[in-house]
């Protein structure tokens, strides 16, 4: 009995050389990801005692030196020795790996959710930490050193506070590099007061650099409205068709659901869904609950209302345009599953959350008439759209089966068929694209020469999209289609699809709208890497018969040293037209020799942000946007 009792242990309870050898495999990656993460890996802990009910103020700083400081009001790490260990269950806590994770189950944690290893790894991955427990009317504290203490725990002091600090300082030795970005922080942090509603969480920055800038480094939020706040929030810039958030909070069971819901007068669908404050980014049965609800309960509302007879039915689609959700839901045992373990998994979910939407958003429609006017209405314009894009598709459907080759004329295809080796350049302009036709590998590089700009599409319906004429040759060359019951990512004919535009306003104009297309339409290729933005040179400097290249101000700026003054010709590229076929390929698109930007989301509210502002047709706020960011351009062409 003892034996078993000892051998459970000892499975449960590591030491954190592994965390060290194998950084990776706990906190995601070195880069600035898994530096993040450390900070969001103390905060979580956290914010379980916030769930417990025992703590209601988080407090984060960067300090100098980039050592982060999260100070909380919890009940604090205990102390007492452990029974097996002897020392202080403090010192378990912070230099042991708890492989198991959760060992109370009763509640609802954070902690133990995507990486959720515990603050030991923290401490395995800092070169130094300190933490300081307030409990018991006392003060206790121990230091480390790269994940071992340096002494016992000691008690310094009386105090009648309640909680925990904690102070550390990323290995430099593990991190690529330890510069926290107050942004990054400063958002999941405000993501966090909205989904725990009341609770405050402050963010300051001591840096020198910061306090030179003239942005504010301090933000203190607390949301009394919680996710409603939240929709509120990102509709800031947005028109809505109903003026307040549809809201409602219920409990099944052991499943706590809030639901904040509004629409908008747009065309596009922004839904966040949590399990336990961990964005959901796959979705999961939590969102699956909710969509077929939301669509049962405005379908009765069409049969009840009176509305156009011919309108017999409304898809997922028509109901969830101009939709802007937060789903918010807790559950004791989460299952997270999916390529990035991003997808809530567990399967009674699914119809606890549908048949929550259906009393509570069955009940708010029936007593509010005028709201369920102005959104089925909304819904009935999306359905007719939606049967002119199909009646479209058909047709192109119908004529390229006739034609039997589907790609679009202007396509110069690779010979490659593997599409895991395959890449399409998207070319801006008839000009540019003949020289990539001419410097690329025709054996795995295809070229789609796009004229002119395509159409916004953050201001035009799926069926207006769908008849223009450059993104419907960009759907067909990339191969997936569109559309929620459309769109397969197993179909995409290229892995990687690299926007290639010239460095000057234009480009950038065209580039951003392809990046709007591909956001709101085939979000799965930026999911899954395959897209990206190809980096053609800035300057050609010639000195006698040497040639180089420089892709940005600094790196010319260098290679202009090395040449005596007078002797430095600098040729400034404004188009890719500029460049020969094969200084194109030398420069831009040979995979040995060209830079290329993955693109990536990594904070999809400030993306959504971005794409609603900068192409919605709001004005006021895009020229604020366009202002404030005036100072990061640099290549103003005037
Ligand atoms: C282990 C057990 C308990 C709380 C914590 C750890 C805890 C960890 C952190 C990390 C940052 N702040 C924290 N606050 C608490 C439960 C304590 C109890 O039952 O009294």
């Amino acid at each position: 009995m003892t034996e078993e009792y000892g051998a459970n242990n000892i499975q449960v309870l590591e030491g954190l050389e592994a965390v060290r050898k194998r950084p990776a495999m706990y906190i995601g990656s070195t880069d600035a990801y898994g530096l993040h993460h450390l900070v969001y890996e103390i905060v979580d802990n956290s914010i379980d005692e916030a769930l417990a009910g025992h703590c209601d103020n988080i407090s984060v700083v960067i300090r100098e030196n980039n050592s982060i400081e999260v100070i909380d009001n919890g009940r604090g790490i205990p102390v007492d020795p452990h029974p097996l260990y002897k020392t202080s269950a403090l010192e378990i806590v912070l230099t042991k790996l708890h492989a198991g994770g959760k060992f109370d189950n009763k509640s609802y944690k954070v902690s133990g959710g995507l990486h959720g290893v515990g603050v030991s790894v923290v401490n395995a991955l800092s070169s130094e930490m300190s933490v300081e427990v307030f409990r018991d009317g006392k003060v206790y504290v121990q230091e480390y050193k790269r994940g071992n203490a340096v002494a016992p725990v000691k008690a310094i002091g009386k105090s009648n506070k309640r909680g925990t600090r904690i102070v550390f300082l990323p290995d430099a030795k593990i991190f690529e590099e330890i510069e926290y970005n107050f942004d990054t922080l400063s958002s999941r942090l405000r993501e966090l007061a909205f989904l725990n509603a009341n609770l405050r969480i402050s963010i300051l920055d001591e840096r020198s650099e910061a306090k030179k800038q003239a942005k504010s480094r301090e933000h203190v939020f607390q949301f009394k409205g919680g996710i409603v706040s939240f929709v509120e929030f990102l509709n800031e810039n947005k028109t809505p068709i109903v003026k307040k958030p549809i809201f409602f909070h219920s409990l099944k069971g052991d499943l706590d659901i809030e639901i904040a819901i509004q629409y908008i007068d747009t065309y596009t669908e922004t839904v966040f869904t949590y399990a336990n404050n961990i964005n959901t980014r796959e979705g999961g049965t939590h969102l699956i609950g909710f969509k077929s609800a939301l669509t049962r309960v405005l379908n009765d509302q069409l049969k009840k209302g009176k509305f156009d007879k011919n309108m017999t039915q409304l898809s997922g689609d028509d109901v969830r345009e101009g939709l802007v959700a937060v789903i918010s839901v807790k559950i004791p045992e989460p299952q997270f599953e999916g390529q990035t373990k991003m997808k809530l998994g567990n399967s009674d979910v699914k119809w606890l959350v549908e048949s929550a939407v259906n009393e509570n958003l069955g009940l708010y429609f029936d007593e509010n008439p005028q709201d369920v006017k102005k959104i089925i209405e909304k819904c009935i314009l999306s359905a007719r759209a939606r049967l002119a894009a199909k009646k479209a598709r058909d047709l192109t459907r119908r004529k390229s089966a006739l034609e039997n080759d589907a790609l679009p004329g202007k396509l110069a295809d690779c010979t490659e068929k593997d599409a895991s080796k395959s890449e399409l350049f998207i070319v801006e302009g008839n000009s540019a694209g003949g020289s990539a036709k001419q410097g690329r590998d025709r054996f795995f590089q295809a070229i789609l020469p796009l004229r002119g700009k395509i159409l916004n599409v953050e201001k035009a319906r799926l069926d207006k999209i769908l008849s223009n004429e450059e993104i419907k040759n960009l759907i067909t060359a990339i191969g997936t289609g569109v559309g929620e019951d459309e769109f397969n990512i197993d179909k995409a004919r290229y892995h990687k699809i690299i926007i290639m535009t010239d460095a000057d306003v234009d480009g950038a104009h065209i580039r951003t709208l392809l990046l709007t297309f591909f956001y709101r339409y085939m979000k799965q290729l930026i999911d899954s890497g395959y897209l990206y933005i190809a980096q053609p040179p800035l300057y050609n400097i010639k000195s006698g018969k040497e040639s180089n290249y420089a892709y940005d101000d600094e790196e010319r700026n260098n290679i202009l040293k090395k040449y005596p003054e007078g002797k430095a010709v600098i040729q400034r590229y404004k188009g890719l037209g500029e460049m020969n076929p094969e200084q194109l390929w030398e420069t831009t698109m040979d995979p040995i020799k060209r830079i290329m930007l993955k693109v990536m989301v990594d904070d999809e509210i400030e993306a959504e942000n971005v794409f609603s502002v900068l192409m919605g047709d709001v004005v006021e706020p895009r020229r604020k946007f366009i202002e404030d960011n005036a100072k990061n351009v640099q290549n103003l062409d005037l």
